[in-house]
């Protein structure tokens, strides 16, 4: 019975892993291939990119990773090749200049300081303007945690809408003694 009731209590949080602001933030796996997020009331310009040690021909402006920015994590079910695509939208007057990147770092960020994430980078794309489309593919394992960026040009925040796919998303717990 208590059982039952912790399970009912935590399903929620799991079956709705949404975007988050920052890496301390992240309470679960997301798990769906599609979900939403909007960077407008997002904390700040926690994570940013010069360049991406994964992908190194990518073109990055300096601009492109400058506006504030969300997380998830996700881990695949088997070894695949991860697609990641990102549409902007907008809310009001803000209109979404989707970035997007993957690193396998998440570092907890100290108020006020951007992290820079060039060496765990996997793939970046910043190829369009607002409202745009971007896409990044790369290699995934089993077992590996892997955070995908939702980021912005500039001061660009706003809505936006991904799918994942190419991979199945585990849906496993964190180890918190629940799973
Ligand atoms: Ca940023
Ligand atoms: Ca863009």
């Amino acid at each position: 019975m208590l059982r039952a009731s912790c399970l009912l209590f935590l399903a929620p949080s799991i079956l709705f892993a949404a975007p988050v602001d920052r890496c301390s933030q992240i309470t679960a796996y997301e798990s769906s291939p599609t979900f939403s997020g909007n960077t407008v009331a997002s904390f700040g310009n926690q994570y940013d990119l010069n360049s991406c040690a994964g992908q190194p021909g990518v073109s990055l402006l300096p601009a492109a990773g400058q506006a504030t920015d969300q997380v998830v994590k996700i881990q695949v079910e088997a070894a695949c090749t991860a697609t990641v695509t990102v549409v902007g939208s907008s809310s009001g007057a803000n209109q979404s200049d989707p970035v997007v990147y993957a690193a396998s770092t998440c570092p907890i960020a100290d108020p006020g300081v951007t992290n820079f994430l060039d060496n765990s980078c996997l793939a970046a794309a910043d190829a369009t303007g607002a409202l745009g489309t971007e896409t990044i593919t790369f290699a995934a394992q089993p077992g590996i945690d892997y955070f995908l960026y939702f980021d912005g040009f500039l001061a660009a925040q706003g809505p936006y809408d991904v799918t994942i796919s190419g991979c199945t998303l585990s849906e496993r717990l964190f180890a918190n003694g629940f799973e």
